[in-house]
């Protein structure tokens, strides 16, 4: 377990600040982000738009999705730390780093004559590249996303040559590969450049398997010729709470996908997955678990936007403010719904 950081006297105001920076993860309803900015406490990091504009005084990296938000809304994503933020800007790479931690991203275009397992590769190249030289080698928690996830390129699936490339890069590279690999997210956009984004930090965190599932990485070759490089979950224990970073999580138990052709049974499946996985991570970290949602954040992908009905059914235990819907696609084509999130585990 990690210490406690020492104690620093702020010269300005002689306040004792903890110099650990949590990072906060809130969903803010985009016409209310500069008035949210201007009184919160915290200070941006990285903000996820999934279409909404956000406003050009905003210094950190943003990050563009098209990924349509569902159920009326439109809510940005926004990643606040507690201490004091610096951005980094190195061509394709944009970062925000406070203490200890870095939220980072890495956008590409896919070049005519390369396929997506090369731009993948280069990607990942380039962001390790940078995460080294800035002194935050630890992936902590990795997003994906590109267009045409389920579309053929060169007689393999898009999401298969993304898979190859990312290997690729992660290998040979990552030390600790696979047990080092990330909590991990990767949806089909209709639109858009690769993009990647993550939190690394200065140190390791914890990364967990599911105990209803395989891991990952150790998917049979059935379902392409490298397996998907990102763990079920990554656990950040500091001085105030313990956060759970949860993957995409969907309805496969072992390696197999279950449920198919219904959205209703997939979305209780993937409940059961993440409640065993929150029960594990409360287990290793000796703290007792806490799936009840007024403490986490969920972000929920749909296929089909005709589900969204049935998958909100099925979720209706947690807050309707804690957790948003997009319509995305998925890396298996008869995976349905897949949900990823942020809990606190105390
Ligand atoms: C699964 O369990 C669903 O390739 O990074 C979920 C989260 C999935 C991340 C990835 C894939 C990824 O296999 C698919």
């Amino acid at each position: 377990m990690r210490q406690h950081h020492a104690l620093r006297i702020q010269r300005s105001n002689q306040r004792v600040l903890d110099a650990a920076p949590h990072l906060r993860v809130d969903y803010v309803e985009s016409t209310n982000l500069s008035h949210w900015l201007a009184t919160s406490a915290t200070l941006p990091m990285a903000i996820v738009s999934f279409g909404s504009p956000v406003p050009a005084s905003v210094s950190c990296p943003v990050i563009t999705l098209d990924l349509p938000q569902l159920g009326n809304r439109s809510d940005l994503e926004v990643w606040t730390s507690d201490q004091p933020v610096t951005v980094h800007r190195r061509n394709e790479f944009f970062a925000a780093t406070s203490g200890e931690m870095l939220a980072g991203t890495v956008q590409l275009e896919e070049e005519p004559g390369e396929g997506l397992r090369e731009t993948t590769e280069r990607a990942y190249r380039r962001l390790l590249h940078h995460i080294q030289e800035l002194g935050y080698p630890y992936l902590w928690r990795v997003w994906n996303f590109f267009p045409g996830i389920n579309e053929d390129e060169q007689g393999l699936e898009r999401y298969r040559q993304f898979c190859v490339g990312r290997y690729q890069a992660l290998a040979g590279t990552l030390q600790g590969f696979p047990g080092s690999l990330p909590a991990g997210t990767a949806v089909g956009t209709r639109s858009g450049p690769l993009q990647l984004y993550v939190l690394a930090g200065t140190h390791p965190a914890v990364h967990l398997g599911n105990p209803r599932q395989v891991h990952a990485y150790e998917y049979p070759e059935h379902y392409g010729p490298r397996s998907p490089s990102f763990a079920r979950a990554t656990l950040l224990q500091s001085d105030l709470h313990t956060q759970l970073f949860i993957s995409g999580t969907a309805s496969v138990v072992g390696h197999a996908s279950r449920h198919i052709d219904r959205p209703g049974e997939q979305t209780q499946e993937t409940m059961s997955n993440l409640r065993a996985l929150i029960g594990h991570a409360a287990d290793i970290s000796g703290a007792v678990p806490n799936l009840q949602p007024s403490r986490g954040t969920f972000k929920v992908y749909v296929r089909q936007p005709e589900h969204l009905g049935i998958i909100q059914q099925a979720l209706s235990a947690i807050a309707p403010s804690r957790i948003l819907y997009f319509q995305g696609d998925l890396c298996r084509r008869e995976l349905l719904v897949e949900i990823e999130g942020v809990v606190i585990v105390e």
